[in-house]
This record gives structure tokens, sequence and C-alpha cells, in this order.
């Protein structure tokens, strides 16, 4: 069995991590097997969720692996995760990152590359690099930080402090609060939500607007009237808004219970 199991359901993939007697800890097979799924998932999928099997999403990095490595296999381990991961960040389709129990250290990591993140009650969130004589090398230094910003990354780094749920929400990691043990229902069904979109405009979401936010003011408008002249050309994007344009499109659903046309 891989150690991260697929599973498609319709247009949607399921990467479940399955090392549920070590916590999910991350060791080398298991990032292997996580770059096979995403790249699958890359071919077949409108877009993926990301969960864990067990009580935690994941412990982060398999301690017991790491402690013998040298400095060498220290920095090309480390490149390896930032190799998956960036293939999830600047992927294909958007990740849905359903998230329960301990999301530590490089599991944050992993769930930071996510598009989407959905915690149920009782997720809590870790970065215990400090206490473990180590620093982030999953990625974590650039993705976590974009997430809730560095004073708060220092903050979790440097004291060991353990979010809630609720303050990840806060702190800008979580997105969604799901209902208790509804975390992977409620990720699976704005993952379906998102694989309704037209693919183009999905792929530019994760892509474009990630790279416009890291770039100075001038080269983020340029690339944002390209993109968005690249999508509107395309025949999908004509057919949607004339869809919307003869009422024949959903509308919106606004929160008071009525709709509208956006
Ligand atoms: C592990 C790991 C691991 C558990 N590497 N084996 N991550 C950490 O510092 C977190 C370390 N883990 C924990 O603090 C706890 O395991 C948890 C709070 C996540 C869960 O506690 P619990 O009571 O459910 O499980 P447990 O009894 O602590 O662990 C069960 C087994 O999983 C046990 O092995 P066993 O053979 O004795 O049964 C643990 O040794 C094993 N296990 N976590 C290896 N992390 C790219 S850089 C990223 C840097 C980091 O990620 S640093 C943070 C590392």
């Amino acid at each position: 069995m891989p150690l991260v199991e697929y599973q498609p359901i319709g247009d949607i993939a399921v990467l479940t991590l399955n090392r549920p007697e070590k916590r999910n800890a991350m060791n080398d097979a298991m990032l292997g097997d996580l770059g096979v799924a995403v790249d699958r998932a890359a071919a077949e999928a409108k877009a993926a969720v990301l969960r864990a099997r067990g009580k935690h999403f994941s412990a982060g990095l398999d301690l017991a692996e790491h402690v013998e490595k040298s400095l060498m296999q220290g920095i090309f381990g480390s490149r390896g995760w930032h190799a998956v991961f960036d293939r999830i960040r600047y992927g294909a389709i958007p990740y849905f990152v359903a998230l329960n129990g301990a999301v530590v250290g490089g599991g944050l990591e992993l769930a930071a590359v996510g598009h989407v993140r959905v915690a149920e009650p009782g997720t809590y969130f870790a970065l215990p690099e400090g206490q473990r004589g180590i620093f982030v090398g999953g990625g974590g230094s650039v993705n976590a930080t974009r997430l809730m910003g560095a004073p708060r990354m220092m903050d979790m780094m440097l004291t060991g402090r353990v979010l809630t749920a609720e303050e990840a929400e806060r702190y800008g990691i979580v997105n969604y609060l799901a209902a208790p043990g509804g975390a992977f229902d409620k990720a699976l069904e704005l993952a379906r939500v998102a694989a309704g979109n037209a693919p183009l405009s999905n792929y530019l979401i994760i892509n474009a607007l990630q790279r416009i936010h890291d770039s100075g003011h001038d080269e983020g408008l340029f690339f944002e009237s390209v993109a968005a002249s690249l999508t509107q050309s395309t025949p999908e994007a004509r057919q949607r808004l004339r869809a919307f344009l003869e009422k024949k499109a959903a509308r919106l659903p606004i929160p008071n219970g009525e709709e509208a046309r956006g």
C-alpha cells in the first residue's frame, strides 16, 4: 500500500496520507509517493483534496529518518520537499486540504502549499522546529509565512505556540472551520465547486495570483491584464459569458437566501 493513497471521485482526486501509526510523519518514501500521486492528479483530475488517515493530519518531518543525515543530505532532502510541494502549489489543479488533529512542522508546510484549507474542531497547529534544534525545510519560511506573516511565524517558531483551529483561522492559515469530523466533506464540496470552473481560470488563479502577489506593483498589474485577456479570449469564456447574458447561467447565491446575478 502506498504511503499516499490515490482515489478518484468523479473529477476530484483524493490524496490521503497513509501512515497513521507514525502520525503521518513524512519520510522519504512518503514524499516519493506524494509526488507520484500529485503527478497523477495533475493528469487526471480537475481539483484535488488532500487529507490524512487517522487522528492527525501530519506530525511533520520523520525525525527518526532525519537524525543521521549529513549536511548535504539535509540540503538535498529539503530541496526534495520543495520540488514536490511546488508541484502542488504551482500545479495544474487546485488543492483543498482537509485538516484534523496535529498539523505540525512539515505537516503545516505541506498544508500551506494547498490553495484552500479546511480544519475541523480540535485541529491544532505548531512549528516545534526551534525545540528540535532545526529549521523549517519544507518551504514553510516562504509558504506558511505568506499565510500568517513573519511576526506570527517567528512567535510560533520561537515559543512553540500551539494554535487552535479558530486561532489558525484568525491567522489566515485556515480558510474554513468545518463541523466536527467534517473537514473532508467540506473540502470535497469546495473542490467540486472549483472543478466546475474553466480550467484555464483555475490554472491562472493558482499560478498567476501568487506570483503577482510576490511581484511589484507594475509587474503585477501588467501580468493581470495579460491573464485577464488570455482567459477572456477563450471559446469557453465566451460561451460562459454568453450563457450569463442569456440568463442560462446559475445566479450567485447571496447570504440572505435570495439570488442575484453577479
Ligand atoms: C514520529 C513523529 C515524527 C510521531 N517523526 N516519528 N515534528 C514534531 O516534532 C512532532 C513530533 N510528534 C508529536 O509531538 C506527537 O507524535 C503528536 C503530538 C503529533 C501526536 O501525539 P500522539 O500521542 O498521538 O502520538 P505519539 O505516541 O507521540 O507517536 C506515535 C508514533 O509516531 C510513535 O512511534 P512508536 O514507534 O513509538 O509508536 C512516534 O515516535 C511516531 N512519531 N511523530 C517520527 N515527527 C522539512 S523540515 C520539517 C521540520 C519538521 O517537521 S520539525 C517537526 C517534527
